[in-house]
């Protein structure tokens, strides 16, 4: 008989939703209608989660589901998972590092280019005819400026290594310094606000880093500097980045995630100094593939009694 799983969101692409299918049985929990009642009728089946950083997976949901084993979540970060919940219940849970990580950098470094080179002002700048009036305003070059990194891990690392191809120095914050990194390494994320041009979130969310980015910081990173995000909506003080920017605290933002997603605040889409993505950190078709592919063969690996492929090593 086919273990059941509990699918959270629409984010599989079809071959690895029909892969999924495949091999369990699955309760799509967005399209059910009421999905409350679908999860009380179903509790006692439910043995796998297939989880997305959009939902939450709460204790609440945790607790309701008696015969829970595994939650298989598609994105590298976690946060919306109760992983204290989980391992009192001694629930594994995975996650879908490394495939992701040069997109999701990329995407950091097509906001720090799109900010700096006003790249999408450019572009509305052709569309609507103002190039035949004349030239529009001049961007500033990352050459030589410092990109101090908030997050040192696999995508913070990628992100330097991208940083230094342009001639930029690189600088970074997190918990501990990385002995096998050869970057500078600042405790204090003000002092490396401080010293940077560029701040680039990449670390993960969760209540260690929320609001790690506040007013004091902006103000350190100062009337020349950026702020790129793509971590986590809830690293920044969004009232403070508000404020920032209408004041020109900082020049400029370029973000890919936001505290409340999908919703983006009025203010934000307003101004023409930040560059705004729908969190697209891993939207790629090869990179989701893989991503999939995981989530599967997580849920495939931990049926059939083998070692996980990716499990997270705090659950
Ligand atoms: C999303 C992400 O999971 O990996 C992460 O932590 O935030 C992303 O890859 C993905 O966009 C699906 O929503």
């Amino acid at each position: 008989m086919k273990h059941t799983v509990l699918v959270m969101g629409n984010y599989l692409q079809p071959a690895e939703m029909q892969a999924l299918e495949e091999s369990f049985d699955t309760i799509h929990l967005w399209k059910e209608k009421d999905p409350e009642a679908v999860l009380q009728a179903r509790r006692n089946d439910i043995q796998g989660i297939a989880s997305v950083h959009s939902v939450p997976v709460s204790r609440t949901l945790i607790e309701a589901l008696p015969n829970l084993e595994i939650i298989s979540q598609f994105a590298v970060g976690y946060d919306n998972i109760d992983l204290v919940a989980a391992k009192e219940r001694g629930i594994a849970v995975t996650n879908t590092p490394d495939v992701l990580t040069d997109d999701t950098a990329d995407t950091g470094m097509a906001l720090l280019l799109a900010v700096s080179r006003r790249v999408c002002e450019g572009d509305m700048y052709v569309r609507v005819g103002k190039w035949l009036n004349g030239n529009m305003p001049l961007g500033w070059s990352p050459k030589g400026k410092v990109a101090g990194i908030v997050g040192m891990g696999r995508i913070g690392q990628s992100v330097a290594r991208k940083c230094e191809a342009f001639g930029m120095k690189i600088m970074y914050q997190g918990p501990r310094k990385k002995e096998d990194v050869p970057y500078v390494y600042e405790p204090d994320v003000q002092k490396l606000a401080e010293n940077a041009d560029y701040l680039i979130l990449t670390c993960p969310g969760g209540a260690a880093t929320r609001h790690l980015v506040n007013a004091d910081v902006l103000k350190a990173l100062g009337p020349k500097g950026f702020l790129i995000n793509i971590a986590r909506g809830s690293v920044v003080d969004e009232d403070a980045l508000i404020t920032a920017l209408i004041d020109k605290t900082i020049l400029g933002a370029g973000l890919d995630v936001y505290p409340d997603e999908p919703r983006v605040r009025e203010e934000l889409i307003k101004m023409d100094n930040v560059v705004l993505l729908p969190h697209i950190g891993s939207a790629t078709h090869e990179t989701r593939k893989m991503m999939g592919e995981l989530v599967v063969n997580n849920l495939r690996a931990h049926f059939a009694g083998g070692p996980l492929l990716t499990p997270v090593k705090a659950a």
